[in-house]
């Protein structure tokens, strides 16, 4: 049997080194040896899985946990594993091969806490949907509930199947995630009868463990519908270390160009790390000022700091279903209307999504997919919508081709964009929506670390004869799940008129997975600058299967406190 320590990647220390640029204002230093690698960085990895466990004797818990410490791994570490990627693959012009790391980290719910802890430790918590966990908000969260407001169909999370803990493992390589579990249940195995009276009692029960895996061939990078996935992220204001520009995201728009204050590369604004990681040297997001710092404050419980909060989410995919609607409607929708005479069931999935199944965004490329376009590291993302998005000037020597591609024209009033489009919904961009300028926007932003669940469907168009589920499993980190996860999803997603409205007229809420609360569903789209058409969604294409929201606390925390 290996040791859990074969599985650590040795921490290769290299600096990242950017250039200067005039009035940006100074970053802090963020501990990366002490946040769980998977919150600012991210694993990155293919194959994962998300471990789902009870606690049933919080002293062997604590025992067993104080093992696992050195087996979680930190920022300094998977930052150091995507630089060496990063450089390998710029040094070699093609994938790194054979370059392989699997990594561990852990959240807590509230029960796991207060089990490890106490309940006035758990109370200190000052999130209210942290406290009552994510199946006591599923009725605001859209899912389907009982007469007693539980949710209905939900795997784990609900009070069938209570969750205290998530492990999440995560590897480049299928056998090395599998090993590494088979190694961690033998370890809970061997607790057995440690310390109660019960001899088939490890203190520590699996609830439910789901595989997330990138789906095969083409589908690589996509998520069930068909659509690239992991392409917008925010970036972090924040260094990695004391060298002055040794930023943790790197910055690499040419100082020269006004847009390196606000982005670090071409649609990815730099945030505040206070807005994902708790801490009192961590600055949260200026809701008037996209630049300057905003408040700071102490976390409550102090030893949260460095801590982040995490959402899991299971959400199951009808893709049949999907595809059949947009099929269906792109069919009705080209003979109403002349304008829509080139109207395919591809074009209106993309009208519905806001990119084309390679990733690249309608807003530069509103006919036509265009591959070439999704795979410009520096032109994928680099559109707004009320504004037009000329190209941007890189840094020397990052970009090898320049970005010519047809550039984002202005979209103030939809034309182009429906303003209920799944990415025009999630994160409007340089819109005004209902809470003001889009500084606001920046406050509402959140690290997506998702992976899909279940094997591909064949065939979209056809209804799945064997009954496989499959999904996505949406996991996203931030400071304040109130504020960031549920605002989204209760205030934007699922709201019919928010974020913008086209005037009197709703937009319709998140054709793709907002929820109409058992109702039908409606989805707003100019035909032309004087016609607004309103279609009729069916309830749901995508379905919560169980979730949780969970703490992910820092290295120390977890040693001096919870395994304490
Ligand atoms: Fe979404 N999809 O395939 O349609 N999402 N999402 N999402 N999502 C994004 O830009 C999808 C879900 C966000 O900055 C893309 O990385 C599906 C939830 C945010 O431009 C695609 C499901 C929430 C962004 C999808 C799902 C979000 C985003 C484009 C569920 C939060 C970044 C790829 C099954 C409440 C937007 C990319 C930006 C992008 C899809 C869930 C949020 C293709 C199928 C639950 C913030």
């Amino acid at each position: 049997m290996k040791n859990l320590s074969d599985f650590i990647f040795p921490s290769a220390v290299s600096h990242e080194q950017g250039s200067t640029i005039v009035g940006a204002p100074s970053e802090p230093q963020l501990d990366v040896a002490e946040i769980q690698g998977n919150i600012l960085v991210g694993f990155n990895k293919d194959h994962q899985a998300f471990l789902f466990f009870r606690i049933t004797n919080p002293s062997v818990a604590k025992q067993w946990l104080r093992k696992m410490v050195p087996q979680i791994a930190n920022t300094d570490e998977t930052l150091s594993f995507l630089r060496l990627f990063r450089a390998m693959r710029s040094r070699r012009q093609t994938e790194p091969v054979g370059l392989v790391a699997t990594w561990l980290n852990i959240g807590f719910t509230r029960t796991g806490i207060e089990k490890l802890t106490s309940q006035a430790e758990a109370e200190k918590f000052a999130s209210p949907a942290f406290k009552v966990g994510m199946a006591a908000r599923a009725g605001l969260l859209g899912d389907e509930t009982d007469v007693n407001g539980n949710p209905i169909g939900w795997k784990f999370g609900d009070s069938s199947n209570p969750v205290d803990f998530v492990l999440i493992v995560a590897s480049d390589e299928v056998a090395a995630r599998d090993d590494y579990i088979s190694t961690i249940k033998q370890e809970i195995q061997k607790l057995q009868g440690v310390s109660s009276e019960n001899a088939n009692d490890a203190g520590i029960q699996l609830v439910f463990a789901q595989a997330g895996d990138t789906l095969p061939g083409v589908l690589k990078g996509h998520e069930h519908f068909g659509f690239k996935d992991g392409i917008s992220q925010p970036g972090i204001r924040g260094r990695a270390s004391k060298a002055p520009l040794d930023f943790l995201t790197p910055r690499l728009i040419d100082p020269a160009d006004s847009a390196s204050l606000e982005f670090s590369r071409p649609g990815q604004p730099l945030v505040w790390p206070g807005q994902f990681v708790l801490g009192a040297k961590y600055p949260t997001q200026n809701p008037f000022d996209s630049v300057k710092p905003g408040p700071v404050s102490s976390p409550s419980p102090l030893w949260a700091s460095n801590g982040s909060f995490l959402v899991i989410r299971r959400l199951n995919q009808d893709v049949s279903a999907f595809w059949n609607f947009m099929a269906s409607t792109a069919a009705a929708l080209k003979s109403k209307y002349p304008q829509f005479g080139n109207l395919t069931t591809e074009m209106f999935a993309t009208l519905v999504v806001g990119r084309w199944p390679s990733g690249a965004p309608l807003m530069r490329t509103p006919l036509a997919d265009n591959p070439l376009l999704a795979s410009h590291e520096f032109a994928a993302n680099n559109f707004a919508f009320t504004n037009a998005a000329p190209a941007i000037r890189i840094v020397a020597g990052q970009s090898s081709t320049p970005d010519n591609f047809p550039t984002a024209p202005a979209d103030d009033a939809g034309l182009r964009c429906p303003f209920a489009t799944h990415i025009r919904k999630v994160n409007p961009r340089d819109d005004t929506t209902d809470l003001g300028g889009p500084e606001r926007t920046l406050l509402k932003r959140i690290l997506r670390r998702g992976i899909p669940f279940g094997p591909p469907l064949p065939h979209p168009l056809d209804v799945d004869s064997k009954d496989d589920e499959r999904g996505l499993l949406f996991v996203c980190y931030q400071a304040a799940i109130e504020d960031q996860f549920e605002f989204l999803t209760t205030d934007w997603v699922n709201s019919d008129v928010f974020p913008r409205a086209y005037g009197n007229v709703a937009g319709g809420q998140d054709p793709v997975i907002g929820r109409g609360a058992g109702a039908t569903r409606s989805f707003a789209l100019r035909i032309d600058a004087n016609t607004l058409e309103t279609l009729t969604l069916p309830s749901a294409w995508v379905t919560g299967t169980g979730g949780e929201y969970f703490f992910s606390p820092s290295i120390t925390a977890l040693r001096d406190v919870l395994a304490h």
